[in-house]
């Protein structure tokens, strides 16, 4: 028989089984109360994995780039986590098989991709326990994958440890109104399909910028890749780790985890409210209140501070 409770899906995932670890990540995807206890589990045993997020434009080389270092990491039990912010619910599969179809095949990796479910702000909560997932079932490093550059990605790149944005020859022209928010998440920058004509280029465009920016104990270092042909990979696995030594000799692991700790439960502070939200204007109390709004008798802000007050009791005089 095969398992099918959290505590000896974790044992057989733990073992090796990547069945038992589908389970567990499609448990928390669906954040019911099985995946309340899984991601409970998840948290305690976690906190091992070395989290890398690979980001950058649509079509840069990312898939490619992910499948090589997980294979040139040496790691008995690499994970990838694929992540399509644009993609509708089914994307997510498609996703995964471009991984495998176009990126280079890693032999030994546990491949997994998820979808946004077009449920806004979820991204945020669903990334960070399907990572914890994979760091408690033992997989190491968990590679995250995301596509884009905008506030999804800045969101995901938060849930890494150290970031690698991948850009491309002439990539100045195409993203002029993201530089900053590149410097803002990048650790390390991987410049791919330097068998393009002006890598070079691309490589001196990113120097300008870094000498721009202002440096926190670490520039970002620049490597040139060519992930199809295998070329670089193993310069630009060196400089990640080098990026976690960094880190976790200059204390900002504990940092960056912590605050990433903060802003997650921020972020689930912030979808429980909205859901409160629809659920308090359905309410009969809601109807009532809305009912003297459209009478003009009290203001939408006064309304809505009626309706916020139960949620939001006065702390009272400090005990
Ligand atoms: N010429 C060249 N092609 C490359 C290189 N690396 C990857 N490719 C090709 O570029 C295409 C896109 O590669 P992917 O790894 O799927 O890129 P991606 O960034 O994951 O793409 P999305 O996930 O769709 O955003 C594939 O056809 C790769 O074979 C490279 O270094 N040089
Ligand atoms: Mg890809």
């Amino acid at each position: 028989m095969s398992p099918e409770l959290p505590d000896e899906l974790f044992d057989a995932a733990a073992a090796g089984n990547r069945r038992a670890l589908g389970r567990l990540l499609t448990m928390v995807e669906r954040r019911d109360d099985l995946g309340a206890v899984v991601a409970t589990r998840a948290h305690r045993d976690g906190g091992q994995a070395r989290v890398i997020g690979i980001t950058g434009a649509p079509g840069t080389g990312k898939s490619t780039i992910t499948g090589r270092l997980a294979d040139v990491s040496g790691a008995a039990r690499p994970a990838i986590l694929a992540i399509d912010p644009s993609s509708p619910l089914t994307g997510g599969a498609i996703l995964g098989d471009r991984i495998r179809m176009d990126g280079h095949i890693s032999s030994s990796a546990f491949i997994r991709s998820m979808a946004t479910r077009g449920h806004a702000g979820g991204l945020a909560v669903a990334v960070p326990d399907a990572i914890r997932v994979l760091d408690a079932a033992g997989c190491d490093p968990v590679i995250v994958e995301t596509v884009g550059v905008g506030q999804v990605e800045v969101s995901v790149a938060a849930a890494a440890d150290t970031t690698v944005v991948v850009v491309t020859p002439g990539w100045g022209d195409a993203v002029q109104a993201n530089k900053a928010g590149l410097l803002e998440v990048a650790d390390v920058f991987a410049v791919n399909k330097a068998d393009r004509p002006d890598a070079r280029g691309a490589r001196r465009d990113l120097e300008l910028m870094l000498d721009l920016g202002h440096q926190d104990g670490w520039r970002a270092p620049i490597v040139l890749t060519t992930a199809n042909q295998g070329k670089g990979i193993e310069d630009l696995w060196a400089e990640i780790e080098r990026h976690a030594a960094h880190l976790r000799e200059s204390g900002q692991l504990s940092r960056r985890r912590c605050q990433r700790q903060r802003d997650e439960v921020a972020d689930r502070i912030e979808l429980g409210l909205r859901d409160r939200a629809g659920q308090i204007i359905e309410s009969e109390v809601g109807a009532a209140v809305l009912d003297r709004v459209e009478h003009r008798e009290i203001s939408p802000a006064a309304a809505a501070e009626m309706l916020l007050a139960p949620l939001t009791p006065d702390p009272g005089p400090e005990s």
